[in-house]
């Protein structure tokens, strides 16, 4: 059984790397994430990722880290010739990712795997405005308040739904943001963040309190856009 580890005090990111031997990566890594996607990106005349419609969510869990909406299975992407299928989508208070020098009020992260267990992680940044989110208001209808709670989603709520409009993004090689911190990660940011509500925006705030783990280096990492 690995350490605990958390986001303040004893157990803050600063100390992972010594709260257990698994978690060495999250200070040897060289390919850490979350970055600040800043200054030079090379134009690659990217693909659009083929994406799943019909990936309806199954439970709302709170693990004590973030709050987690877990997937029925089936859910594939095509992403860069590779299929990767949707396994959970979380959420991070404020942003972890930023772009150009910018943080978000909330960033969700749409975790994927291909049959080789390497992972992918389409990341959605959330703005301040007056327009309630829909698909995050069917979640907070079922939101699981306490620790270790997890509710079914009553509602029909499909990753897709959660996306921009405009699926432009950006694409780096980096890490788990959260112990133990392994590399090899596929991050694929879109550059356009969504809108929710201030109150909504407060809900999972006051719920999973600060969950971002601060800046990486980018050691020369490209980014492609
Ligand atoms: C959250 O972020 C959880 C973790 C997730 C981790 O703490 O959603 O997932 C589970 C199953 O608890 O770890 C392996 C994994 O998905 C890191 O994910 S992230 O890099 O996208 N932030
Ligand atoms: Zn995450």
């Amino acid at each position: 059984h690995n350490a605990q580890w958390g986001y303040k005090g004893d157990l803050a990111p600063e100390y992972w790397a010594k709260l257990d031997k698994e978690y060495e990566m999250c200070e040897k890594g060289k390919n850490q994430s979350p970055i600040d996607i800043a200054g030079q990106k090379t134009e690659a005349s990217l693909e659009y990722i083929t994406f799943y419609d019909d990936a309806r969510a199954t439970t709302f869990s709170n693990n004590g880290h973030t709050l987690k909406v877990s997937f029925a299975r089936g859910n594939i992407i095509d992403f860069q010739g590779k299929d990767y299928s949707l396994v959970q989508m979380h959420f991070h208070t404020p942003s972890e990712n930023r772009i150009d020098g910018i943080s978000y009020e909330m960033e969700a992260h749409l975790v994927h795997k291909n049959k080789d267990g390497d992972f992918a992680v389409i990341a959605v940044m959330f703005e301040e405005a007056e327009d309630t989110n829909i698909v995050l208001n069917k979640l907070l209808r079922n939101v699981p308040e306490e620790k270790g709670e997890s509710n079914s989603v009553r509602a029909d709520v499909y990753g897709y739904d959660i996306l921009p409009e405009d699926k432009e993004y950006y694409t780096f090689d980096g890490s788990l943001t959260t112990p133990p911190c392994t590399e090899g990660v596929k991050w694929i940011v879109f550059k356009n963040p969504v809108k929710a509500s201030k109150n909504q925006l407060e809900d999972f705030r006051t719920i999973m309190k600060k969950n971002n783990r601060p800046l990486q280096d980018r050691n020369g990492r490209y980014i492609l856009e």
